[in-house]
């Protein structure tokens, strides 16, 4: 099993970096941002405490998130392996997704993590927000993301690299550039 954390600040190109890690790979999809997006959609109860927070750029509570991740890796008990996108945010969280795989005897083989400048990240979050109707892509919301983001989300990337487990990766350029350099990283730990 292959078990790979894709990470970086808001707009960093995570989910769409995913999709194609996943067609390649063959990994079962875990993020967050997009079960929570549905729980909101269907006006679930967790969805309705979720969408508070979201809507105003914060994490979801840790509990929250933590409980959604263990079912889903339960749903799916003979993926080859999963791909995180938005998964840890807090080192809360990465210690939970660590007791949980280490239960099942499959840790996180590696961590990556894309690098974009805050400047790069505002124009691709206000120009997805153009299109997309995410009440989360709006100038003042998303000055709070990515402060957020500073205070709670950036410590998960040194947990891991105190664990030997982060590579960082340039996450501007072209899409197509970006894929190339993640597979690199990902083919020297796990050759296709
Ligand atoms: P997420 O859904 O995870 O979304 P994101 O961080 O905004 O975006 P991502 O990095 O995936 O960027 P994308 O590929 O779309 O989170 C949303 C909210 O959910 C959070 O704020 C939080 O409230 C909540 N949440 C989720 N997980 C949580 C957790 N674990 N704990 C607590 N709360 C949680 O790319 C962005 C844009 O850039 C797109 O328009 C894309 O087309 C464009 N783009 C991508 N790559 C590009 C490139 N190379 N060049 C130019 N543009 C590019």
């Amino acid at each position: 099993m292959f078990n790979l954390v894709l990470f970086g600040p808001p707009g960093s190109g995570k989910g769409t970096q995913s999709s194609k890690i996943i067609e390649k790979y063959n990994l079962a999809h875990v993020s967050t941002g997009d079960i929570l997006r549905i729980e909101v959609a269907n006006e679930t109860p967790l969805g309705t405490e979720a969408k508070k927070f979201m809507d105003q750029g914060m994490l979801v509570p840790d509990e929250v998130v933590i409980g959604m991740i263990s079912s889903k890796l339960d749903e799916n008990p003979n993926a080859a392996g999963f791909i995180f996108d938005g998964f840890p945010r807090t080192v809360a969280q990465a210690q939970a997704l660590d007791n949980l795989l280490d239960f099942k005897n499959h840790p996180i083989n590696i961590v990556l993590s894309l690098i974009v400048s805050e400047d790069e990240l505002k124009t691709r979050l206000i120009s997805r927000g153009e299109s997309s109707g995410r009440s989360d892509d709006n100038e003042e919301v998303i000055t709070k993301r990515i402060k957020e983001y500073h205070a709670k989300t950036s410590p998960v990337a040194d947990y891991y690299k105190s664990k030997n487990k982060l590579v960082e990766v340039k996450g501007e350029g072209t899409v197509e550039t970006i894929f190339d350099s993640l597979c690199d990283e990902i083919d020297t730990i796990q050759p296709e």
